[in-house]
C-alpha cells in the first residue's frame, strides 16, 4: 500500500485556518484539532444488529482552529460555508435548527454539558477534505473533532474515554441530526490508529486494531457524488425493521441468530417480507465481516474480495441500501484485473463504493471507472487512494 502523507498537523491548513480565524475577527487560535473521515472496509448495517464491523480511518479530514471566550457565545465559521456564520449561546436547552451545520456542533456541547464538563464560549473555524454527503463520515468527523479539542482546551481530555466520546458524538446525531445511527463511524473517527484497521464488536462496543498494511495492495475509494439522505427515513426503517424482527425471535440482536438455522428462522409467520430480507442480510454479513477479519489477517485477499462482493449483492439485493450509481461502479470494479473486491461503503443511498485493488492497477481502474461512469451518468466520480489513518486529537497553537 502507498504511503501518503499524514494531514493531521500539516502546515499550510493551519496558515488556511489562522487566515479564517482572522478574517472572522476572531483574533488568533487558541487550539488546533484534526479528524479523519472513515471508509468501512465491511461489517454494514450490522453496527446496529450487534455485529462486528471493520472501519479505517481516511486521510481526509476535517481541520478545527478554536479559540475560548470570556462569554458564553457561539461563532462558528468554515471555509465549505463562506458567509454562513452559524452562532449560539451555550446552554443544555439548545435545540437543532432546519438545516445548520452547526447543529453537529451544539449536539456536541449539550452532551459535553449533561455530562458534566463545563463547556466555555467558543469561536472556532472549520476547514474540511471530507466530502459532504460520500458517504465517509464527515458529521461524525466534525463532531468528534469538536468533542475532543473541546475536552483538550479544558484540561479535560483524560476525563472522559475515547469510547465515550464516541458514544456521546453519536447521540449529538440522533439529537441534532435525525440519524439513528449506530456507533461504527463515531468510534472510527476517534479511535482508529494508523495503518490498522478497527474491529469494533458492537454486542459490547470492545474494539481491537488489526494490521492492514501491504505494499502491492490499496484501498481505493470511490466517490459516486450522489448525495445521501440518511435523515430521510430509509435508514431508519431498516434499523427498526432488524430491531422488530430480533424482538420476534426473542434475541436481544441478530447477532444471536446461529448462522447455521438461518433458513428456519427466515421461514417465521410473523416475519414481514421486508424483515427476511433485512435478516438475511444482517445475519450474513455478519458471517462475512468475520470471515473477512480471518482472511485479510492471512492476506487471502482473493477470499477477502469474495466477501466485499457478496456484501454488496446483500446490499444491493437485500437490504436494498444501493442504488444504480453504486451497483454500476461496484460492477464495472468487480471484473477488472487486480481488483480482489469492490463494495457499497457507508450508509448507502449514495456515497461511496471501496475497492481492494492492486497497487499497479490502481491508475488503470482509476481512469476506466472516471470514463464509463461519466458515460453512463453523466458525472464525475471522485477517486482517491487511501490507507489507514489515526484518529482524532486535538493541539494546542
Ligand atoms: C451509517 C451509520 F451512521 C452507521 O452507524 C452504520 O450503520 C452505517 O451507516 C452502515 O453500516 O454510516
Amino acid at each position: 500500500m502507498k504511503t501518503l502523507d499524514n494531514s493531521l498537523e500539516q502546515e499550510d491548513v493551519q496558515e488556511e485556518l489562522k487566515a479564517l480565524f482572522s478574517d472572522a475577527g476572531f483574533g488568533t487560535p487558541e487550539i488546533f484539532g484534526a479528524a479523519p473521515g472513515r471508509v468501512n472496509v465491511i461489517g454494514e448495517h450490522i453496527d446496529y444488529n450487534g455485529g462486528l464491523v471493520l472501519p479505517a480511518a481516511i486521510d481526509r479530514y476535517v481541520h478545527i482552529a478554536l479559540r475560548r471566550r470570556e462569554d458564553n457565545k457561539v461563532r462558528l465559521v468554515s471555509a465549505q460555508a463562506p458567509g454562513n456564520v452559524a452562532e449560539f449561546e451555550i446552554s443544555e436547552d439548545l435545540k437543532p435548527e432546519e438545516k445548520s451545520w452547526g447543529n453537529y456542533i451544539k449536539g456536541v456541547v449539550v452532551g459535553l454539558l449533561k455530562a458534566g464538563f463545563d463547556v466555555p464560549g467558543f469561536d472556532a473555524a472549520v476547514t474540511s477534505t471530507v466530502p459532504v454527503g460520500g458517504g465517509l463520515s464527515s458529521s461524525a468527523a466534525l463532531e468528534a473533532v469538536f468533542g475532543k479539542t473541546l475536552l483538550t482546551v479544558t484540561g479535560k481530555a483524560e476525563a472522559m474515554t475515547d469510547i465515550d466520546l464516541a458514544r456521546l458524538c453519536q447521540k449529538a446525531e440522533h439529537d441534532f441530526a435525525g440519524v439513528p445511527c449506530g456507533l461504527m463511524d463515531q468510534a472510527a473517527v476517534i479511535l482508529c490508529e494508523e495503518g490498522k484497521l478497527l474491529m469494533l464488536d458492537c454486542v459490547d462496543d470492545s474494539f481491537q486494531h488489526a494490521s492492514f498494511e501491504d505494499p502491492d495492495w490499496s484501498l481505493l475509494i470511490i466517490n459516486s457524488c450522489v448525495s445521501h439522505e440518511l435523515s430521510d427515513g430509509g435508514y431508519a426503517v431498516r434499523r427498526d425493521g432488524c430491531h422488530a424482527a430480533a424482538k420476534i425471535l426473542g434475541v436481544e440482536t441478530l447477532r444471536e441468530v446461529d448462522p447455521s438455522k438461518l433458513d428456519e428462522v427466515l421461514q417465521n409467520p410473523e416475519f414481514t417480507e421486508d424483515m427476511v430480507r433485512y435478516v438475511r442480510h444482517a445475519v450474513t454479513e455478519i458471517v462475512r465481516t468475520l470471515d473477512a477479519v480471518e482472511a485479510l489477517g492471512n492476506r487471502d485477499y482473493a477470499k477477502a474480495g469474495e466477501l466485499l462482493n457478496a456484501s454488496h449483492a446483500s446490499l444491493r439485493d437485500d437490504y436494498r441500501v444501493s442504488c444504480p450509481e453504486l451497483d454500476f461502479i461496484a460492477e464495472l470494479a468487480q471484473g477488472q484485473e487486480g481488483v480482489a473486491g469492490c463494495r457499497m461503503t457507508g450508509g448507502g443511498f449514495g456515497g461511496s463504493a471501496i475497492a481492494l485493488v492492486r497497487g499497479e492497477n490502481v491508475a488503470e481502474l482509476t481512469a476506466l471507472i472516471e470514463e464509463k461512469y461519466q458515460e453512463k451518468f453523466g458525472i464525475e466520480a471522485k477517486i482517491f487512494e487511501t490507507r489507514p489513518m489515526g484518529g482524532t486529537r486535538a493541539w494546542f497553537a
